[in-house]
């Protein structure tokens, strides 16, 4: 494209979509997030920056989302996703900010400028998939990003409102179509005996081919459950809080297909005035540990709680003295990652290397439980699940989830085609476990943490031991911890390193924050800024509840005192 085509960037800029604020707005954990009245501008140079990765990509499909997660109702936010349905690489985060930043009179020659740069063959196709959480500010984000693809002569193709790992998984698909078919909802067959889930390497393309996102999951969960009895402890009712967000309307309509193997009961859809993620959904439930408001708990009865735009799950029950049991992404990993080895030693399978990746918010009793019990290597990374997620690619499985229920299961190439070779030439007791195995990674959305697909593994496992959410708490007892949040007037004075777990300014807030911990018993605490919300985030764990939450609150004044706290001071 010649450059004079790019002066329309700068008049679609100018009419449709100014930059009316001087508020400077950066590329964080998971793309820009802030209130949605500051986004339609950026939105738009997003859909100016999808085109021209596309045209990087050699006209590979990249994916917009258009979503603030879990943040509250009037934050929005907007994330781009890589071909591989992966999220957007992290050396174009730093061109992102550039261009959402710029003044509309200086688009035109810093959109020139980045083409240059980045080498994009302005002649090629570029195609874009855009998808859009339910907030009401949503549609008029996603108007601008078609506007920006269009105005770089891109193609955009809407999916309207879906969960954000939705849109990961067609952007994956689109890309290479032996992962399945690019739609939410194809031709929904339920076929026990579908050849997907026994697929063998080089069988026939067409049955991928065909797989929609629905059918991938649900497919594979129901072919599992054919195999696997109900027993022991397990029973098929599971209650789901929707977080009044996208997650439980699409599990509304899976639950019609579900033929009873999983019995949904499903809260906070979006209707009787409930406000999306305010005061439920997987966030509130993980840093408040208290139940959502709009479920009716029975003791005992296990809950899945998504997040707003469905990509993150916790569970949780409440015993007879209505007590909060949390099971969270630390307890899920460990479920998983203990049921894959399970089956791979049933397989037989040694030389293939397992691997967990956590945060620094994972609880130290997870950790020690991975390394003693487990005996499975672990990692620590910076949050964000683009950093789990890279780190996870280095095992031939890895198994990644922050605390906070955001998480998935990678394969290898490697790993998917041994496990296929045993289940069709393994002996029977070889077979049985590989074949189990080829349906659990077939319900796995592997592309980013997925709490539809979560929910299935984790019931997957839950029925195939028998186990009751209670008895899946006992695995390991959680330390007590507390997460508290600590505005200042500017979040970037604090830097960190050792994957967030030291924090290197400003200075002395360390050698405090190591002060504070010595005088606690399994004392543990560290303070990094947020890459979502304009907020410092405080995370302590010791050896009561009590003490947990006195030693959050003693960072958090330190956090206060020495970075530039704003507002009240910190009080227990
Ligand atoms: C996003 C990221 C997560 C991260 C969370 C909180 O989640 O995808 O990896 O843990 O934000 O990040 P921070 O502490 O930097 O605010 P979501 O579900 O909001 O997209």
């Amino acid at each position: 494209m010649p450059p004079s085509s790019l002066r329309v960037v700068y008049a679609f800029a100018r009419e449709m979509h100014p930059k009316t604020t001087d508020v400077f707005i950066q590329y964080g954990t998971a793309g820009f997030r802030t209130k949605a009245s500051l986004l339609e501008h950026v939105v738009y140079r997003m859909g100016l920056l999808a085109v021209i990765r596309s045209r990087v990509k050699n006209g590979r499909t990249i994916g917009m989302m258009i979503t603030a997660s879990h943040n509250l109702e009037p934050d929005n936010g907007v994330k781009l996703i890589d071909p591989e349905g992966e999220m957007l690489e992290e050396s174009w985060e730093a061109i992102a900010t550039r261009l959402a930043n710029v003044s509309d009179n200086d688009l035109e020659s810093t959109t020139a400028e980045v083409i240059k740069e980045v080498n994009a063959d302005m002649g090629l196709k570029a195609s874009v998939f855009i998808g859009m959480d339910t907030r009401y500010t949503s549609p008029r984000l996603a108007a601008a990003a078609v506007h920006g693809v269009m105005a770089l002569k891109g193609t955009a193709k809407e999916f309207g409102i879906v969960t954000t790992p939705i849109l990961h998984y067609c952007v994956r698909c689109r890309n290479d179509n032996t992962y399945g078919t690019p739609t939410e909802e194809g031709q929904f067959i339920m076929n026990h005996n579908h050849p997907y889930g026994e697929q063998m390497p080089d069988g026939p393309k067409s049955s991928r081919m065909e797989t929609c996102y629905y059918e991938k999951i649900v497919g594979a969960f129901k072919n599992i459950r054919a195999k696997l009895p109900v027993h022991g402890s397990y029973n098929t009712t599971l209650y789901v809080d929707g977080a009044n967000g996208v997650g439980g309307k699409k599990l509304n309509i899976i639950k019609k297909s579900l033929d009873g193997e999983l019995d949904l009961v499903l809260y906070n859809l979006g209707g009787n005035g409930g406000k999306l993620n305010l005061n439920c959904g997987a966030d509130f439930v993980k840093v408040s540990q208290k139940p959502p408001v709009g479920v009716e708990h029975a003791p005992f009865q296990r809950v899945a709680s998504l997040d707003g735009d469905g990509d993150r799950i916790v569970y949780y029950y409440l015993d007879d003295k209505n007590q909060m049991n949390l099971l969270d992404g630390d307890k899920i990993a460990t479920l998983l990652a203990s049921y894959i080895t399970e089956l791979l030693k049933a397989c037989e399978v040694t030389e293939l290397k397992l691997g967990l990746v956590q945060t620094a918010y994972a609880n130290g009793a997870s950790t020690r439980y991975i390394t003693d019990d487990l005996k499975v290597p672990v990692s620590c990374v910076k949050t964000g699940v683009k950093h789990l997620h890279h780190a996870a690619l280095s095992y031939d499985i890895g198994v990644y989830f922050e605390a906070n229920g955001h998480g998935t299961v990678v394969y290898s190439e490697l790993a998917k085609r041994t496990i296929r070779k045993i289940a069709q030439e393994g002996e029977p007791e070889q077979r049985k476990a590989a074949q189990l195995l080829v349906n659990f990674i077939d319900i796995t959305n592997e592309t980013v943490g997925d709490a539809i697909s979560d929910l299935f593994l984790v019931e997957t496992v839950l029925c195939a031991r028998g186990l009751s959410a209670r008895a899946w708490m006992t695995a390991y007892t959680d330390l007590p911890c507390r997460q508290l949040k600590v505005t200042v007037q500017d979040r970037n004075v604090i830097s960190t390193a050792d994957a967030e777990r030291t924090c290197t300014s400003p200075e002395g807030l360390q050698s405090k924050v190591d002060e504070l911990v010595a005088g606690y018993k399994s004392g543990r605490a560290f303070v990094r800024p947020s890459g979502t919300e304009d907020v410092v985030r405080v995370y302590a764990e010791a050896e009561t509840q009590e003490f947990a939450d006195q030693l959050a609150t003693e960072v958090a004044q330190a956090v206060y005192d020495l970075a530039g706290g704003v507002g009240d001071r910190p009080t227990p």
